[in-house]
């Protein structure tokens, strides 16, 4: 198929920073854009930021800035963090640009002038947190929490209307004409049982606020921001636009090319309903696919702007690299399901499949035996026996279903059809023991294994490709071939057995995936802020929020929740116990608080304990107290204990074994 693609996502909203749920999208985009290029079909990946609306000029307002300076500022942060996943966009939009902002005007003018759009006044519940109105209904059932979190407010307003009620029976009719133009079936049902129900006339201009669009021809109005946002789709292409007034719009934009919107499911009405029908108003094609994912949360906690609770990508991307991120993200959960991050899994899969998988075949063959047997040059294969015919078998079926698994927007599918070949690969290693083969001096057969390794392995750089592009060019690198240099009309998806050269020089390097020890994944999660349960810490911003959203002010007398947060108290694991020389009381303790290295912490306790009987036990800590000269050693945290005349002094110690550097609240 070499009709163009054009995939985007969601444009974000400035009013926060971005997180792993912004990354969770912009990097499935561009996953599928990758893979578009690589079989060779003309691409554009869109993503960029919405910036307009009440929500933005509010937050705006409470940090004391102009609208247009605290966007210019919010909005940055995003595009980085998008470059830092190595997300290949070819353009990033702003809806305060003006090659925007000229768009969303052309556009109102022509439902204009269709006669779609007419002056009346609305009176609604307006929740400010979703820039929308919400039905009485809804109102209705909804809490008092989740209406003070949504900011509803009542609101009337003289307001323009689109004439979505119009669009009832014609958008019925595109879908039954279209029936994959919801992703998933069952999101695509809801859609259209609601429409079904009737659609009402949509509000589409505000006069309660200023930061927006001005109405073409009645600037005491602003363009409601989700007719703004949506139309950037069409704006970056240079759209709408007449045939011939932009090349970007006629080659990308449908029917001319495949459209893809990447969207969550919190999205999914505005891009399913609206978006259409403003679209078939307009005389312009609505997109080929809308693909709603699911949402995900945080080693099982919600997460949620609303809620203060976000992980953003930096960090982890720092800690893991961009490509074992991507990689987890497309791994862990079936795209269009809600799933989980959890950092345990993350490090699980990292180690099981990522390192003791693909980074392991890559070594066995390139550093071992072909570095050994064959003087580092790619070996010339010879006969095959069954075993190689079902492992290039394994192959062609890994890179066929991998590719149908993306030709249908499965990325977790298309991994576990990758995996199988690598699994595949693995168990031939084994079974054709080249290392024994090489023993007995039988080098034809062992070039063959060895050839039918390599080539797989270069099967794999390609498959793997659009997930982990770092890595599938370093993978390559040691394979001695460059780079893949995707062209539009070239189909670079491996098809032919045999293309590697015998006699390439291989050049083995650096271990694709370094293996993570117990030490250094405990070290990787402490400084990540997550507990050894898998969930975040406390005293992670998601559960200092939560505190705050239900907590009254403190009393006289008592601290609020955050200041307790504030001492680090963690278990901590005695590793060894010394009496300090010269000292009745001190005690030198090397305490494992599940960081790379114990801590030293002295202890006035020596007239209460022999200093061997306190190896072994756990202990709380205080972890984060600036560390302090005593007797001329330094004490880096301490020991909780209580005393009282009767008992002497007792050290707080735990009865059960959690593990050192759990948060003790
Ligand atoms: O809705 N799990 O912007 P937004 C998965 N500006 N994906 C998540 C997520 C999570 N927990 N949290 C956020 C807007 N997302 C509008 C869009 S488009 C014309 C205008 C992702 O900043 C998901 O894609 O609230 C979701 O739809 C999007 O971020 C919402 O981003």
């Amino acid at each position: 198929m070499n009709k163009s693609f054009y995939v985007t996502t969601p444009i974000y909203y400035v009013n926060d920073r971005p997180h792993i749920g912004h990354a969770y999208s912009t990097v499935a985009a561009d996953v599928l854009a990758r893979y578009a290029r690589l079989r060779g079909r003309p691409t554009r990946f869109l993503t960029g930021t919405d910036e307009h609306g009440q929500k933005i000029e509010d937050r705006a307002k409470e940090l004391g800035k102009d609208p247009q300076a605290f966007v210019d500022e919010m909005s940055p942060p995003f595009r980085q963090a998008f470059e830092e996943l190595d997300c290949s966009f070819d353009d990033y939009i702003r809806t305060t640009e003006p090659r925007h902002e000229r768009k969303v005007a052309d556009l109102w003018k022509i439902l204009e002038a269709r006669g779609d759009i007419y002056l009346g006044s609305y009176e609604g519940w307006y929740a400010v947190a979703d820039e929308a109105y919400i039905t009485e209904l809804e109102y209705r059932d909804m809490s008092d929490e989740e209406k003070a979190k949504r900011k509803v407010e009542r609101k009337q307003e003289e307001s323009y209307f689109f004439r979505l009620s119009k669009y009832t029976q014609p958008l019925l009719d595109f879908y039954e004409k279209n029936p994959t133009f919801v992703q998933p079936e069952g999101r695509f049902n809801e859609v259209k049982a609601f429409v079904r129900e009737g659609l009402q006339d949509l509000s589409i201009s505000r006069t309660s606020f200023r930061w927006g669009i001005p109405v073409p021809g009645n600037d005491a109005h602003v363009i409601y921001v989700w007719l703004d946002a949506l139309t950037n789709y069409i704006s970056a292409l240079g759209g709408p636009a007449a045939p011939g007034e932009s090349e970007l719009f006629d080659r990308f934009w449908a029917p001319n090319a495949e459209v893809v919107h990447i969207v969550g499911k919190d999205i999914l009405r505005f891009h399913a309903v609206y978006w259409p029908a403003f679209l078939l108003s307009a005389g312009i094609a609505p997109p080929t696919q809308i693909w709603a994912h699911g949402w995900l949360t945080i080693n099982g906690e919600k997460m949620s702007k609303r809620s203060g609770n976000f992980i953003p990508p930096g960090p982890l991307v720092e800690a893991f690299g961009a490509d074992v991120l991507r990689y987890y993200l497309m791994r862990e959960v079936g795209f269009g399901q809600d799933g989980d991050f959890a950092h345990r899994n993350l490090l699980a899969r990292y180690n099981g499949e990522l390192a003791n998988g693909l980074g392991n075949l890559l070594n066995r063959m390139v550093r071992s035996i072909v570095r050994r047997s064959f003087g580092g040059l790619v070996p010339t294969p010879a006969n095959r026996e069954p075993e190689d015919e079902a492992l290039i078998a394994a192959a062609q079926k890994a890179a066929q279903e991998s590719a149908r698994h993306l030709d249908a927007i499965a990325p977790h599918r298309s991994l576990d059809a990758v995996w199988e070949l690598v699994a595949a690969a693995n168990r031939y290693v084994d079974q054709t023991a080249p290392w024994a083969l090489a023993k007995e001096g039988k080098t034809e057969r062992l070039g063959q294994v060895a050839y039918t390794v390599l080539e797989s392995l270069r099967w794999l750089s390609v498959l793997i490709a659009p997930f982990m592009p770092a890595k599938s060019v370093a993978l390559r690198a040691q394979l001695g071939l460059g780079p893949l240099e995707p062209e539009e009309g070239r189909d670079a998806w491996p098809a032919a057995w045999g293309e590697l050269t015998p006699g390439t020089p291989t050049a083995p390097g650096e271990p694709l995936f370094p293996r993570i020890d117990a030490k250094q994944e405990k070290a990787l999660l402490a400084r990540l802020g997550v507990g050894t349960a898998g969930a975040a810490a406390p005293g992670a911003p998601a559960k200092k929020s939560k505190q705050k959203s239900t907590n009254e002010p403190p009393k006289e007398g008592t601290i609020p929740f955050d200041r307790f947060l504030d001492v680090e108290l963690k278990v901590g694991l005695i590793l060894a116990a010394e009496a300090v020389p010269k000292s009745d009381k001190l005690v030198k303790l090397s305490v494992d608080l599940g960081e790379p290295g114990p801590r030293q912490i002295l202890a006035g306790i020596r007239p209460h304990y022999a200093p061997e009987a306190l190896v072994g036990q756990r202990v709380v800590v205080v972890a984060n107290l600036a560390p302090r000269k005593i007797m001329g050693l330094t004490s880096e945290g301490m020991v909780l204990a209580a005393s009282d005349t009767e008992h002497g002094l007792s050290v707080l110690s735990l009865d059960k074994a959690i593990a050192p550097g759990t948060r003790v609240s």
